[in-house]
């Protein structure tokens, strides 16, 4: 069983709420950290070997020691609670349950980073979650955890909700900086890092939901017991939220070292497949990490079974693995169509593009309508090859991830899947009975 560091009081009534939360041992961390100072604090988050749980995984202790520290310009802490990316909903579960993990997180980091005035961003569609949110600052607020003078110490911290207006790309971080200064959500380029340049040109850290609510158990059993839960550079525990064709779906906490195989059979997690069907394929990191077929999905190119942990996950890089991602983990069974479910994809990102960048405006709107007409049966073997061509040129010669996100998923789905496609092509009559209706969206 994986150990639980975030969500072990998560069944417990009323754990949203200040009295349970610090009955149950809440606020002790920060309490704590208080009495450390901030550098002491960085070295135990760098000693946990943390890494970012927004996607990229890139290593929290480094990211905040970038942090600028230019003499009297105030610093902030945002945390990115803009969950868009398909398949992914634990910070969802983290905030609506949780709220004070993530207040107490954020109170340790913003005292770490220097950071008086701190936010967090919430993607506009979790409508009901800023209210917990709110509550969950007044009463921290007015248990002296939050406001003036903190337990006596001289630090002063507020911290504030801001709702997105429903956009994916205000989740890339710098997207969420422009639409929190009250602009459009377009995405800055990078260099300048928010480390750097981030709120208002000032020196700023984003860091996701998850990653800073992970702050708590590490300042509460020392970075040091963190590193040596789960293995090698994956360190700590990870949130999985899974959904698709499997029995239980739901928010997971694992400790990285179960196989994919334990993840998606054991009664534990998913509970395996509905109706005895057999595994196709899964998309293990939300919808912009490449789809991965069942037979390299539960081994490794060298027969190894595949573990959940961002190096297993990516064995073999994008040819043969996958990302670990955003942990959003998404499984489809014999039955499913992968035509069908990347088209879907590419209409999403079709719709999410800022548009910006010439290769991802056209070019997911292209990948979009090409592969509506293969789903439709309209289309020709020559689109498939027009369609590798299109996700080639996209990578790598965009603004931010987006573009490369919109690629990955069309380039696997045709690496892994080519026969799919060529069906699809052969057999135009069949795809027009056997589709659901979605190509025509
Ligand atoms: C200072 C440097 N800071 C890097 C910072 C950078 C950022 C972090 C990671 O995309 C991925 C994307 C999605 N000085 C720095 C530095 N940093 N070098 O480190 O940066 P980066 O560019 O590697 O990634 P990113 O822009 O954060 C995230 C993938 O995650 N994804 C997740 C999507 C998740 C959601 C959601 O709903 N939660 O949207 C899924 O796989 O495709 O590749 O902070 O500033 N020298
Ligand atoms: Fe906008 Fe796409 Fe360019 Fe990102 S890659 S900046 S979403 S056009």
């Amino acid at each position: 069983m994986s150990k639980k560091l975030l969500l072990k009081d998560a069944h417990i009534e009323g754990i949203r709420y200040f009295e349970t939360y610090r009955k149950q041992g809440g606020y002790t961390a920060a309490e704590k950290a208080l009495k450390m100072t901030p550098e002491e604090i960085l070295e135990e988050v760098k000693v946990s070997g943390l890494r970012g749980r927004g996607g990229a995984g890139f290593p929290t202790g480094m990211k905040w020691s970038f942090l600028a520290k230019p003499e009297g310009v105030p610093r902030h802490l945002v945390v990115n609670a803009d969950e868009s990316e398909p398949g992914t909903f634990k910070d969802r579960y983290l905030m609506e349950f949780l709220p004070h993990l993530l207040i107490e997180g954020m109170l340790i980091s913003s005292y770490t980073l220097g950071s008086n005035v701190s936010y967090i961003y919430i993607r506009g569609e979790y409508s009901w979650i800023p209210d917990i949110l709110e509550e969950a600052i007044e009463e921290a607020k007015a248990a002296g955890f939050l406001g003036k003078n903190i337990l006596g110490t001289g630090f002063d911290c507020e911290i504030y909700v801001q709702r997105g207006g429903g956009a994916y790309i205000c989740g890339e971080e710098t997207a969420l900086l422009e639409s929190l200064e009250g602009k459009r959500g377009n995405p800055r380029l990078k260099p300048p890092f928010p480390a750097v340049k981030g709120l208002w040109e000032r020196p700023t850290v984003v860091n996701n939901v998850e990653s800073i609510a992970a702050i708590v158990p590490i300042i509460d059993i020392t970075g040091a017991e963190y590193a040596k839960i789960g293995v090698g550079r994956s360190t700590g525990t990870k949130l999985i939220s899974a959904c698709g064709n499997i029995n239980k779906p739901g928010v997971y906490e694992i400790d990285m070292t179960i196989t994919v195989e334990e993840f998606i059979y054991s009664d534990e997690y998913c509970g395996g497949i509905p109706n005895g069907k057999k595994l196709k394929a899964c998309i293990p990191g939300g919808s912009s990490v490449p789809i991965v077929p069942a037979n390299l999905l539960l081994k490794t190119v060298n027969g190894e079974p595949r573990y959940m942990n961002y190096e297993s996950l990516a064995d073999g890089g994008f040819a043969t693995g996958t990302m670990m991602g955003s942990g959003g983990f998404i499984v489809l069974d014999e039955d499913q169509c992968v035509v069908e479910h990347t088209m879907t994809l590419a209409r999403f990102y079709h719709h999410e593009s800022c548009g910006q960048c010439t290769p991802c405006r056209e070019g997911t709107g292209w990948m979009h309508k090409i592969l509506k007409k293969i789903e439709k049966g309209e289309g020709k073997m020559e689109d498939i090859d027009l369609l590798w061509d299109i996700q080639r040129k996209i990578e790598g010669n965009t603004i931010c991830p987006l573009g490369d996100a919109a690629a990955w998923p069309v380039a696997a789905a045709i690496r892994h899947f080519r026969d799919e496609f060529e069906w699809h092509v052969k057999n135009p009559e069949l795809c027009l009975t056997q589709n659901y209706g979605l190509a025509n969206y």
